[in-house]
């Protein structure tokens, strides 16, 4: 009998998990079977398509995003655990009425909504924070959530693909959850994720070649050159043009995934965003013996400074960032 996540969070709790953050990530979990019901029906229920509005990133929304931002905001609203949420779809923080929250709940809703409207991977991201505003009996403030990556005490994002998974860590490595539909409980498929130190395999959006940083050039040359080249192996590509589908293919079996900031105007900062794409999944990579750079640095050490700010990311196989990192470190 496989064991489900409400056991796990059972069980982390006897050893010491706080039994506010089990519950925590119980109502996610729930919020996230609500979204994969909503990805699954799609076409059927009119949620494919764009709004004609657009968020504080400048994208144009989809109606997904909007739809599942509302369901984690209505569904981790109630439980007076969260001092307050933060989403890439809202400007700004909303804190919660009551101030006994002990934690901060931030996510992209729909991270890849680019691939709704042709059936490819999205996923929810979320990262968990401690609420100083608890402590001080007062309401949470935006300036509570730019907290640094290390101090994030939960993460992980559903990927609602073929199957339904429910990725996490508490800190305690990572663990994997299948949904099962016929039951709605998410089953525990993965004990331990482990990236590789080595690889074979990259990821990054080859459009972009002409304007990359020099390392990440060098780099990408230096495997694409396979047998013949410096590297001595062929490698292998793969961009799924959402960030939770290719990192779930490196957690799975390593790769490393590039998404750098390049020399044009809108991408100097990068694309991905710190507070809710790259440090969760930067926590989630650390937890599985990978490794979480802006290139040079690593992300969860970053100070964040804006609610929406982005960075580059280059994670995955330790061997490889630790590679390209040596080539950020030269340039
Ligand atoms: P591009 C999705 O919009 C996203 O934020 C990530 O999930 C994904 O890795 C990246 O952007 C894809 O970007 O420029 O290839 O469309």
């Amino acid at each position: 009998m496989r064991k489900t996540l409400t056991q796990f969070l059972v069980e982390q709790q006897r050893v010491g998990a706080p039994q506010q953050l089990g519950f925590l990530i119980e109502v996610v979990s729930q919020a996230c079977v609500t979204i994969a019901n909503a990805v699954n029906k799609g076409g059927i229920e009119g949620v494919l398509g764009a709004l004609d509005q657009e968020n504080i990133q400048g994208e144009v929304q989809k109606k997904l995003d909007v739809i599942a931002n509302d369901i984690m905001l209505a569904v981790n609203g109630w439980g007076g655990h969260l001092a307050g949420q933060a989403s890439e779809e809202m400007d700004t923080i909303v804190p919660d009425a009551q101030t006994g929250g002990e934690y901060l709940l931030v996510y992209d809703p729909i991270d890849g909504s680019s691939n709704i409207d042709v059936n490819g991977v999205v996923g929810t991201i979320f990262s968990v924070l401690k609420a100083p505003s608890a402590a001080e009996g007062r309401v949470a403030t935006e300036a509570d959530f730019l907290q640094p990556g290390v101090q994030q005490v939960a993460a992980g994002y559903a990927i609602y693909g073929p199957q339904t998974v429910l990725v996490l860590t508490l800190g305690a490595g990572v663990q994997a959850f299948s949904l099962d539909r016929e039951t709605g409980a998410w089953v525990q498929t993965s004990e331990a994720m482990q990236i590789p130190r080595k690889t074979k395999e990259f990821s990054i959006n080859m459009a972009y070649q002409r304007h990359w940083p020099a390392p990440v050039s060098r780099y990408v040359a230096e495997v694409l050159a396979g047998r013949d080249g410096p590297r001595g192996v062929d490698f292998n590509m793969r961009w799924m043009g959402s960030m939770v589908g290719d990192v779930h293919r490196v957690l799975t079996r390593g790769g490393v995934f590039m998404y750098p900031t390049d020399e044009r105007a809108d991408m100097t900062a990068g694309k991905l965003r710190l507070m809710y794409e790259a440090n969760p999944i930067a926590f989630l990579v650390e937890q599985a013996g990978g490794m979480a750079t802006d290139g040079a640095r690593r992300i969860m050490e970053l100070q964040p400074e804006r609610l929406h700010q982005r960075t580059g990311v280059i994670l995955g196989s330790a061997d490889e960032v630790a590679l390209i990192a040596d080539y950020y470190s030269k340039a």
